[in-house]
């Protein structure tokens, strides 16, 4: 197993839209179990291929406290949504930052497991809100983008601040 580098915005790569898995391979299977290490390590509750700079639409999360209730998505897809939430969001590639993102309260959602399983699956609270934030990393979308152009703009001028004293 490896931890993995996790890209910080403002980096451009974020903004990459991934492509879908086409097949399940052990490359894959070693990747999902890395992006699981890196995340627990971190800690963070979820994480997706695109902030590890790999491109294709996988992603991990577990909401629970016990760290034992691992999910992982491969080409996963809001299928309904209901409701709304607001919730305090935080990202690994944007440390330090939280604020508020409005978000959908119930999703469902298909996706394939390592198995090669394509299930549904319905999500409320905190786990739909890591999930919709986990599918926009996948869509080259940051959560900072939901925030004013101000706050972006200080955002991306604390952090490229902060990598540059960190050289
Ligand atoms: O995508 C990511 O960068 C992971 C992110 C997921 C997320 C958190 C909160 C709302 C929406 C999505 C994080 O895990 S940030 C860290 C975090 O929230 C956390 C860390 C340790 C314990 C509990 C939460
Ligand atoms: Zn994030």
């Amino acid at each position: 197993m490896a931890l993995l580098k996790i890209l910080h915005y403002p980096d451009p790569r974020l903004h990459t839209v991934a492509e879908p898995v086409a097949e399940i391979t052990n490359e894959i299977r070693q990747l999902a179990a890395d992006m699981a290490e890196t995340m627990y390590a971190a800690p963070g509750i979820g994480l997706a291929a695109t902030q590890i700079d790999r491109h294709i639409r996988l992603l991990v999360v577990d909401i629970s406290e016990e760290k034992n209730q691992l999910l992982t998505l491969i080409n996963p897809r809001i299928v309904q949504k209901e409701g709304e939430i607001v919730h305090e969001e935080g990202c690994l590639s944007v440390p330090g930052i939280y604020d508020n993102v409005t978000r959908a309260e119930h999703i469902r959602v298909s996706a394939m497991n390592l198995a090669g399983e394509v299930a549904e699956l319905d999500a409320h609270g905190l786990l739909a809100i890591c999930i919709q934030h986990e599918i926009d990393h996948l869509d080259g979308k940051v959560f900072v983008e939901y925030l004013s152009r101000l706050k972006q703009t200080r955002i991306k001028h604390k952090l490229t601040k902060q990598a540059r004293e960190a050289m």
